[in-house]
C-alpha cells in the first residue's frame, strides 16, 4: 500500500496494494452480495456487500489518501454522501450553510431534513462577519469553495477557526476544486465532501459521492451510516471512478488550462458583461483563492448583454459543448442555471444572489482550447444575430 508521494502520485497507488491472489494491478470488481462464511457468525472480515466491498474500499482509501483523511466514506451519490452529514446531527441541530450551493443541496435540507427539525440558515460566508454569521450554538457549517454556481470563495481558514471557537463541524463541499487543487482538511475542514460524479471520475458515467474525514468520532458514525442506512455505491460505479481517479491530475491541469483560455476570450468579448473565475486578479475571491487553492479547474460562469431567449438560444447553439446538467467530465458541458441545476432555489432568493436568468455555466472539458473558443464564438453569433 502507498500512501507516500505527490498529489500526482497518490492519484495512481493512493492506498492501493496489488490483488493478493494473482498480482492483479488494477483493483478487481467484486460484483457480489455477500461472502461465504466458514462458520455461523465467523466470517473472513466480508460479511455482506451493503457492509464491506473491496472495491468501494480500494477507492475509499485512495480518496482518504489525497484528502490527508484517514477515512472516507463512499455513497451512491453526492446527495446521498451530504444526506449522511445531516442524519449523524440528528432533531434539532442547527445548520449555518453558505448562501450559493448546489440547488439539490438547498432542496435536501430545506425540503427533506427540516422537516425532520433539522435548523439550516444561509448567510454569504465568503463576506459576512463570522461571529455573527456563525452563533455559538451552531453544530454544523456547511459551505462550498468555489461555490456552484457563482464560484464565491470562503476562507476555509477563518471559518475553521469560528466553527472550532463554538465547537462546530466544518463540512467543506469540495466538488469543484478537487484535492488536486484544495484540500480543505488541511485548512482546518473536519469533512470534505465531494459528488464524485464530477471532477474525480471524471467521465460523465457514475453518480457518486463521498465524505473524508479525519476525526475518529467522525469516521465512526459514518461508517455506521453508510450500513445502517444503507445508501452504498454499487461495484461497478466504484471501480470506474477509482479507474477515473487515475488521471484525475493530469485532467484538472489540461481542465484549468482550456478554463483560462475562455476566460481570456470572454474578457475581450464585449457581449460579455460579468464574468465568474477567481482566479483573475479583479475578482473579489482572488487572494483568499491563491492562498488556499493552488490551482483552479474547469468551471467559468459568465453573463451575456442579452435576453433571456438570446441566453437559451446560445446554450442550445454549440456543438462542442453539450447543452447538460453535470460538470467535471472530459468533454465540455454548458447550462443555464435559472432553468436548470438552480431551478429548485426560488425565483426571488436566486435574484437575491445573484443568480441571473442569463447566467451561463461552463465546464470546460479537456478537448483542444481552440475548439472550444470556436464553438462559444459560432453560438454566440447564432444566438445574438
Ligand atoms: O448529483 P450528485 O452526485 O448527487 O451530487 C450533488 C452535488 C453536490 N455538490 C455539488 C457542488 C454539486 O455540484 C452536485 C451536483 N451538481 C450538479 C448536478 C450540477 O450540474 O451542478
Amino acid at each position: 500500500m502507498s500512501d507516500d508521494g505527490r498529489i500526482e502520485t497518490r492519484c495512481i497507488h493512493g492506498g492501493q496494494q496489488h490483488e493478493p491472489t494473482t498480482g492483479a494491478v488494477m483493483q478487481p470488481v467484486f460484483q457480489t452480495s455477500t461472502y461465504a462464511q466458514p462458520w455461523p457468525a465467523k466470517h473472513t472480515g466480508y460479511e455482506y456487500a451493503r457492509t464491506q466491498n473491496p472495491t468501494r474500499e480500494a477507492l475509499e482509501r485512495c480518496i482518504a489518501s489525497l484528502e490527508g483523511a484517514t477515512e472516507a466514506v463512499c455513497f451512491g451519490s453526492g446527495l446521498a454522501a451530504t444526506s449522511t452529514v445531516i442524519q449523524a446531527l440528528g432533531s434539532g441541530a442547527k445548520v449555518v450553510c453558505g448562501d450559493d450551493l448546489y440547488g439539490g443541496t438547498y432542496r435536501v435540507f430545506t425540503r427533506v431534513f427540516a422537516k425532520f427539525g433539522v435548523e439550516f440558515s444561509f448567510v454569504d460566508l465568503a463576506n459576512a462577519d463570522l461571529e455573527e454569521a456563525i452563533p455559538e450554538d451552531t453544530d454544523l457549517v456547511w459551505l462550498e469553495s468555489p461555490t456552484n454556481p457563482l464560484l464565491k470563495i470562503t476562507d476555509i481558514r477563518k471559518v475553521a477557526e469560528r466553527a472550532k471557537q463554538v465547537g462546530a463541524t466544518l463540512a467543506v463541499d469540495n466538488t469543484f476544486a478537487t484535492p488536486v487543487f484544495q484540500r480543505p482538511l488541511e485548512l482546518g475542514a473536519d469533512l470534505v465532501v465531494h459528488s464524485t460524479t464530477k471532477y474525480l471520475n471524471g467521465h460523465s458515467d457514475v453518480v457518486g459521492g463521498v465524505v473524508a474525514t479525519a476525526d475518529p468520532a467522525w469516521a465512526e458514525q459514518l461508517r455506521f451510516l453508510q450500513n445502517a442506512v444503507g445508501a452504498v455505491p454499487g461495484p461497478w460505479d466504484t471501480w470506474l471512478t477509482l479507474r477515473g481517479l487515475k488521471t484525475l491530475a493530469v485532467r484538472m491541469e489540461r481542465h484549468q488550462a482550456n478554463a483560462r483560455r475562455v476566460v481570456e476570450w470572454l474578457e475581450n468579448n464585449p457581449k460579455v458583461t460579468r464574468i465568474h473565475y477567481p482566479f483573475r486578479e479583479e475578482d473579489p475571491g482572488y487572494a483568499i483563492a491563491s492562498s488556499q487553492m493552488s490551482g483552479f479547474g474547469g468551471m467559468v460562469s459568465f453573463v451575456l448583454d442579452c435576453t433571456l431567449e438570446q441566453a437559451e438560444k446560445f446554450c442550445a447553439s454549440t456543438k462542442v459543448f453539450t447543452l447538460a446538467e453535470s460538470l467535471g467530465g472530459v468533454e465540455s458541458l454548458l447550462e443555464l442555471p435559472a432553468s436548470m441545476t438552480h431551478a429548485s432555489v426560488p425565483p426571488e432568493i436566486r435574484e437575491e444572489l445573484g443568480l441571473a436568468d442569463g447566467l451561463i455555466r461552463l465546464s470546460c472539458g479537456i478537448e483542444h482550447a481552440d475548439d472550444l473558443i470556436a464553438d462559444l464564438e459560432q453560438a454566440l453569433a447564432a444566438a445574438l444575430q
